[in-house]
């Protein structure tokens, strides 16, 4: 019998699978509040419960227990599984026992969604049949199912799905970088980094940055690096960098370039990064130079991810609601900076929700350099206030309610040429579904106001 816990996209994913196998499961959510009304008729078979686990269920012969990457493996009442050695395992383990066929792995705590679609892209074109899930948002298992077809798959994976995944073998995987972010769920960034790297346990080609290459791998694989700090050196076979050729710049490996960056349609070095390292990942497999090109000459990033709502009045106004963590939300202020030429201080940066206890000092010094106002909302906006403030000055900080009357102080105070950047670095759930719900009302109030109020 199998326990699957937590019955959101995750849970009924893996309710699909092992049914379609022919297993019998327990269903549980922890939530008292859960309805499971609706996953009881779609799976009738299937015994529901939801608050307090049934203490009959502990008794009886659960074998194996699949949990959601939103529930902590730490919770206290899966100890009594534990000792009894039943396993506790994710989705991810799942779909990695079943696939056989090549993986491509992705995780880091920026970039993720960005360099799994864009590594999709590009296999894609070069005329693969690709798979592309997990954290992303189509969950990993629901590729499996036996009405499509894809010889290979493009899983993003979050720190959470991999501390219960053991068994997968990517042909290609990267930890993108590492910044602090879920600080609630982790003792610190070792902890949080360590549960990042079970990536690359058993890939054939491990994808990293030149500031994490000094990481373990086993002797079996082969070691990729990317980096832009490569200036006038050669880059060897292994090393992914930037190019000079007949005074253009190129992104390639060794002496093969593979694509211009005056060709890419999005500027700025996370951009350039992040087409580095999807040129490593897919280095297994046969891509030519004009794959590359068709994918970057056209992408111009997913929504949400510094988004150009509207320009009005000489003031642009961006939403990078997915800026969930203090390292996103600190790329997007320097890219905007550096790229938009602005002297200093003419960012208006939105921010705030839920902290995830990240340390929002990591930030202050950007903040005082490029903005000019910072507007603090939601749950944890004292707190950050209190963060920032050792560097950065107390009139440039304004504290308030929710995102509508955000976006109306930031009408108040922005003038020609300033950017007003909603980039809240931190999660969305004290006032919003998540951070699709989040941006989607950003840019409503932002239209709203731009119109009512000329
Ligand atoms: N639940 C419990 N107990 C808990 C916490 C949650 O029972 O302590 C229940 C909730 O009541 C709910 C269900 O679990 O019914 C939700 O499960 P979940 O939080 O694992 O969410 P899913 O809907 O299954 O979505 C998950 C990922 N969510 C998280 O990791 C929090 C989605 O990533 C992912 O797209 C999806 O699986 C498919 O793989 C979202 C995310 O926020 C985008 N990820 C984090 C991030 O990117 O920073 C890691
Ligand atoms: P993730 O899936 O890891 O959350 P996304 O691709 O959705 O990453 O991008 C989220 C935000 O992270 C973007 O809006 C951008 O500000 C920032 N970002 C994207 N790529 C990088 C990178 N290589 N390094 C740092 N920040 C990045």
């Amino acid at each position: 019998m199998h326990l699957v816990v937590g019955l959101g996209i995750t849970g009924k994913s893996v309710l699909q699978y092992l049914l379609s196998q022919g297993e019998a499961c327990f269903a549980y959510d922890t939530r008292e509040e859960f309805d499971c009304s609706a996953l009881q008729n779609e799976f009738p078979m299937v015994t529901f419960a939801c608050g307090q686990l049934p203490a009959a269920w502990v008794e009886q012969e659960v074998t194996n227990i699949v949990i959601s990457p939103g529930v902590a493996t730490s919770e206290p009442w899966l100890d009594t599984f534990r000792e009894k050695g039943v396993p506790i395992i994710g989705d991810i383990e799942l779909f990695a026992r079943a696939v056989g066929k090549p993986v491509v792995a992705i995780t880091g705590s920026n970039g993720k969604s960005t360099v799994a679609t864009l590594t999709a892209q590009v296999l894609a074109q070069a005329g693969y049949y690709v798979g592309l899930g997990g954290n992303i948002g189509v969950p990993a298992l629901d590729l499996l199912r036996s009405d499509q077809y894809f010889d290979v798959f493009v899983l993003e994976l979050s720190s959470f799905q991999l501390e219960t995944t053991y068994s997968l073998q990517p042909t290609s995987a990267t930890v993108l970088n590492v910044s602090e972010d879920h600080m609630d769920r982790y003792t610190g960034l070792e902890d949080y980094l360590q549960a990042k790297m079970t990536i690359l346990n058993n890939t054939q080609w491990s994808v990293l940055p030149y500031d994490l290459a000094d990481s373990p791998t086993s002797d079996q694989t082969h070691a990729l690096h990317f980096g832009l700090q490569n200036e006038g050196c050669e880059l060897k076979d292994t090393q992914y960098g930037l190019i000079e050729k007949d005074g253009a710049s190129y992104l390639g490996y060794n002496h093969t370039p593979l694509l211009a960056v005056e060709k890419m349609a999005l500027k700025g070095e996370h951009h350039q990064l992040n087409a580095l390292a999807v040129m490593a990942l897919c280095r297994p497999f046969e891509v030519s130079p004009s794959d590359y090109q068709q994918v970057f000459s056209s992408f111009k990033g997913l929504p949400h991810r510094t988004q150009l709502v509207m320009e009005k009045e000489g003031v642009q106004w961006i939403n990078d609601s997915k800026g969930t963590n203090v390292g996103a939300t600190q790329t997007a202020i320097n890219s905007i900076a550096k790229q938009t030429a602005q002297t200093e201080g003419k960012i208006i940066l939105i921010a705030g929700g839920v902290g995830k206890e990240a340390d929002f000092s990591m930030m202050a010094d950007d903040v005082q350099k490029a903005c000019r106002k910072v507007i603090l909302f939601g749950r944890d906006k004292a707190l950050i206030e209190e963060n920032l403030l050792p560097n950065v000055s107390k009139e440039k900080i304004v504290l308030t309610e929710n995102l509508a009357e955000a976006v109306a102080i930031a009408k108040e105070q922005a003038l020609t040429d300033d950017v007003v950047l909603f980039s809240p670095a931190c999660a969305s759930f004290d006032q919003f579904a998540n951070y699709v719900e989040r941006g989607e009302v950003f840019e409503q109030l932002v239209k709203q106001t731009l119109s009512t109020n000329p």
